[in-house]
């Protein structure tokens, strides 16, 4: 008994005395820190488009683009209120923008994606170029560009902003500027970096191939969409992702931003998917047709506007009931880039 309690005064003593030094013992965390395979907070989860769509305007009578600098409601993980994340590296916002209303121009080191999904001609300004924005369209501001947005138009815009900025907080590497004018100078043509860049065809001189980031700012969707048609009848089906491209960067043929992969791929009808399961948490947008992706044994229904999310090694498959068309965005560069990306199909 004497000894005993002499073991645990010992045993305590010491746990105190390590705590007041800012130690702790590896051994009680372990098992929680070096998981035999992927644990996250993070839940599966689908915003549909006719729930949340009148909400996303009713903030156009809440507060202004300029005084909001930017109108967004974040897509929160519910596993994760109040982190203003989607996975647990990534964010997803729905912006809008009124007609003649503008996003006054900033940049920051974070890397965003836009994926339009409602309205009809704003546009958007990265690094001196105006690009029009038209539902399926994919456009990328690079870390450290300056971009505005504005609409012209007499219609509002909705879009999907995907950015990293769970990624750049874990670096302890965000900066931001304001550049204290509502616009930027234009000082390219409109479809410039497209011209150049999206055509097949590089520029001979004066370009250097290891850009980490695609000089193609716009991917329009009458492309993306004409490239799926022609593929549909003639390429074997993935058994789990259908028939999937991947943005890139036309001068190295890597992923189009550095820090997130982007895709489109075509469901047919009446697809019935294989699970398969991937380290990288991904989110959907779903720009055409009717379908469910069953996320471990869970149905989600989604159809054109709706946004889903996927947490990283949750098995999933999707089935269609029309051929359907899914956007979707993920942290895998950064996973291939440290050599930690893995999938697999389930049997
Ligand atoms: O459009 O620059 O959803 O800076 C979040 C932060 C959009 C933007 C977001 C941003 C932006």
């Amino acid at each position: 008994m004497e000894n005993n309690n002499t073991t645990n005064n010992f045993k305590n003593n010491f746990y105190n005395d390590i705590k007041q030094l800012h130690l702790a013992p590896l051994w009680e965390v372990l098992s929680n820190l070096v998981t035999t395979s992927p644990k996250t907070k993070a839940v599966p989860h689908l915003w549909k488009w006719e729930n949340i769509k009148k909400h996303v305007l009713t903030s156009g009578e809440v507060i202004s683009a300029e005084e909001a600098e930017r109108r967004v409601l974040i897509l929160e993980n519910p596993g994760m209120k109040g982190e203003s994340k989607i996975t647990d590296t990534l964010y997803a916002g729905l912006q809008l923008i009124l007609p003649g209303e503008i996003a006054p121009s900033h940049r920051h080191t974070q890397s965003a994606l836009r994926f339009i999904i409602d309205g009809n001609g704003a546009y958007t300004t990265v690094d001196g170029e105006k690009t029009t924005m038209l539902p399926g369209d994919f456009i990328i501001t690079p870390s450290w560009t300056w971009h505005d947005h504005g609409n012209e138009s007499d219609e509002p815009m909705i879009w999907l902003d995907g950015l990293d900025i769970p990624i750049i907080q874990q670096f302890t590497s965000s900066f931001t500027e304001r550049l204290g004018q509502k616009t930027q100078i234009i000082n390219k043509p409109e479809g410039d970096s497209l011209a150049r860049f999206g055509s097949g065809l590089l520029p001979v001189n004066n370009i250097s191939l290891n850009n980490k980031v695609s000089p193609v700012f716009s991917y329009p969707y009458s492309r993306t969409r004409e490239a799926l048609e022609k593929m549909k009848n003639r390429d074997k089906w993935d058994e789990s992702h259908g028939i999937r491209l991947k943005y890139t960067n036309p001068l190295n043929g890597g992923h189009a931003i550095p820090t997130m992969a982007t895709f489109m791929q075509l469901l047919p009808k009446s697809f019935s998917g294989k699970y398969s399961r991937s380290t990288d948490g991904t989110i959907y947008c779903v720009i055409e047709g009717f379908g469910e992706t069953v996320i471990g044994e869970e149905k989600y229904n989604w159809s054109k506007g709706d946004v889903f999310v996927v947490p990283g090694w949750f098995k999933f498959k999707h089935n269609t009931q029309e051929e359907a068309v899914l956007f979707s965005y993920s942290d895998r560069p950064v996973q291939e880039m440290l050599g930690l990306f893995r999938e697999e199909v389930m049997e």
